[in-house]
């Protein structure tokens, strides 16, 4: 056994900021220290290694020359910016962990996109909203509180593990909630609803819970 590697992994564990990280450097390790990794699996989810294609309806074909976000409701100044104007604001690289309610978990996704809190700021200077509604360019729908959004790891992705994210991963701009099951990390997004009224998204409405915490096993309604 090797006591530095154990103890490695168990200081990354440690670190609840890179226990994100810690899902990519684990793949590598031999299956002795992967064991490790059930520290980072929520209650009920197993590991893949892939990260899998998971959507209702069909994949839709977003046209970049076409495309635009729109933040609009509850806002002090509604946006509606094109794809050129997105790509303008700063990004960041943030790595984290993704939790499907299916039961599958892919760890340490590299996610480069825009903070969520910081489109959330050009849009809103005043406190009124607690919910910003996620609307994908096939209907698809989920809430989530602002509360929520606001951490460093929400991101309004457009790239994953140094490529532009593919369409059926979401692209060109998808929501990245690490910290919730996977249906709230809407694909395709086109419109973000600010308000101060609970409403339920699309898997929400079917029977899944609206808070969602993987680490709470928290997933039906
Ligand atoms: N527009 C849209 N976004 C969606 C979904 C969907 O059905 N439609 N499914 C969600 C679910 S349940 C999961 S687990 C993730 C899967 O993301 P992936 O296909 O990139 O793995 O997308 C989420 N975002
Ligand atoms: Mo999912």
């Amino acid at each position: 056994m090797d006591i530095s590697r154990r103890r490695f992994i168990k200081w990354l564990v440690g670190i609840g900021i890179v226990a994100g990280a810690s899902g990519a450097i684990i793949n590598n390790l031999p299956d002795t220290a992967k064991n490790s990794v059930s520290n980072l699996l929520p209650p009920g989810q197993y590991q893949v290694f892939n990260m899998p294609v998971l959507n209702e309806g069909s994949i839709p074909s977003p046209d970049k020359t076409t495309w635009n976000l729109e933040v609009y409701g509850l806002v002090d100044k509604p946006l509606n910016l094109n794809y050129v104007e997105f790509r303008s604001i700063p990004t960041v690289v943030s790595i984290s962990d993704f939790h499907c309610v299916t039961g599958w978990s892919k760890l340490g996704n590299t996610w480069e996109g825009v903070r969520f809190r910081d489109i959330m700021n050009m849009a809103v200077s005043q406190a009124a909203a607690t919910y910003a509604t996620f609307e994908s360019e096939n209907g698809f729908t989920t809430q989530l509180m602002v509360a929520d959004l606001s951490k460093d790891d929400v991101l309004l992705a457009y790239r994953l593990e140094d490529s532009e994210l593919s369409t059926e991963h979401g692209g060109p701009l998808r929501l990245v909630v690490p910290e919730k099951y996977g249906y709230k990390s809407a694909k395709w997004i086109r419109k973000i609803k600010f308000t101060d009224k609970l409403e339920l998204g699309f898997w929400e409405k079917n029977g899944y819970s609206n808070t969602a915490d993987p680490w709470k096993n928290d997933r039906y309604y």
